[in-house]
């Protein structure tokens, strides 16, 4: 990528978008293209069709999407999978109808099978049954996979799809009804100190594992991966580490001071045992992630603090 080349970053706003753009901006790109969802409606075929055609971007990062925690996915699972699908076919059909050089397609760790073996390395997609909470869009993620590969076996078009573990940071969304873990707790213990309440609910059993990064990371891997891959199948990005539910709450709960109790709810659904990425793709090519999880997670509480007090 040229500092000059038009790069459109769909989902600019979104906690992914905006680090993608940040690192852009940071680096030097000075031709930037960004639409917020009212200006153009990503699931509208004819308007994305139009703005592709007037603007004819150079390379394009696929950050937009319905994306959400465990309760989020189950329970809005029609929008998971149509506005999913319709967002990228748009996106990636159009990026090969201009001519696009070069698109990176952003999915989830939520592609691999439930119960696949740990870490998850990329050759397990589609080797069994998805898990139920967020099947609509895992299937989403998949089929944005699958038109990319499609797009470059058939037309030669140089798409590449990333598949980021759990992340956090900047712009995270900490409504507690559709947020994940990661924002929702830190957000239930900043209040709980705050108020001096005796305990904290954690859904579910608190055993379940996942693994966590930080944004700047999955950004910094991007425009590595934009510079570096151009290969079909997709590349896991994520740090290698995992923790359990319970683990995070109490690093949490000690970064943020608050002394009272967990309580489990377990009407709460856990999800996935595991989701654990097998990172030896990437870093066989050069990248590893930068930010530990405590020091991503202090600077995190004090972003979330920091905006709740002004
Ligand atoms: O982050 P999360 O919502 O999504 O939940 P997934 C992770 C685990 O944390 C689950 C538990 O076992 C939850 O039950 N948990 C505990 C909580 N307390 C809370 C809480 O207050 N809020 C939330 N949200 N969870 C999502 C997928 O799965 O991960 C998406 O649904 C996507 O499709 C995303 O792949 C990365 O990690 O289970």
């Amino acid at each position: 990528m040229k500092k000059s080349d038009k790069i459109y970053v769909a989902g600019h706003s979104g906690m992914v978008g905006s680090s993608i753009v940040r690192r852009l901006e940071n680096d030097g790109y000075r031709n930037i293209i960004r639409r917020t969802s009212k200006e153009l409606d990503l699931r509208n075929q004819s308007e994305v069709t139009d703005f592709f055609q007037f603007e004819k971007p150079d390379y394009v990062f696929l950050a937009a999407a319905m994306v959400g925690g465990i309760q989020a996915n189950n329970t809005y699972r029609a929008e998971f999978l149509f506005d999913n699908l319709m967002i990228q076919n748009n996106v990636i059909h159009n990026a090969y109808k201009v001519g696009v050089t070069k698109l990176l397609f952003l999915g989830s760790s939520c592609i691999y099978p439930k119960m696949a073996s740990q870490p998850l390395k990329e050759e397990y997609l589609l080797t069994g049954l998805l898990e139920p909470t967020n099947e609509p869009y895992a299937i989403a993620k998949i089929a944005g996979i699958k038109l990319c590969d499609a797009y470059r076996s058939q037309y030669d078009c140089n798409f590449i799809s990333a598949m980021p573990t759990n992340l956090y940071g900047p712009n995270d969304n900490y409504d507690l009804q559709k947020s994940h873990v990661l924002p929702a707790l830190i957000r239930k213990f900043v209040e709980a100190k705050s108020h001096s309440e005796n305990e904290v609910e954690i859904w579910g059993s608190g055993n379940p594992r996942r693994e966590f990064m930080h944004v700047e990371d999955l950004a910094e891997a991007c425009m590595f991966l934009m510079a570096n891959y151009d290969q079909p199948g997709f590349v896991n990005v994520g740090t290698g580490v995992d923790v359990t539910i319970k683990e995070l709450a109490l690093k949490i709960k000690e970064l943020v001071g608050f002394e009272g109790e967990l309580t489990f709810n377990t009407s709460k659904p856990d999800g996935t045992p595991r989701k654990l990425m097998d990172v030896s793709k990437i870093e066989a090519m050069g990248w590893s992630h930068n930010i530990p999880l405590d020091q991503g997670l202090q600077r995190t509480i004090l972003e979330y603090s920091a905006s709740v007090n002004t």
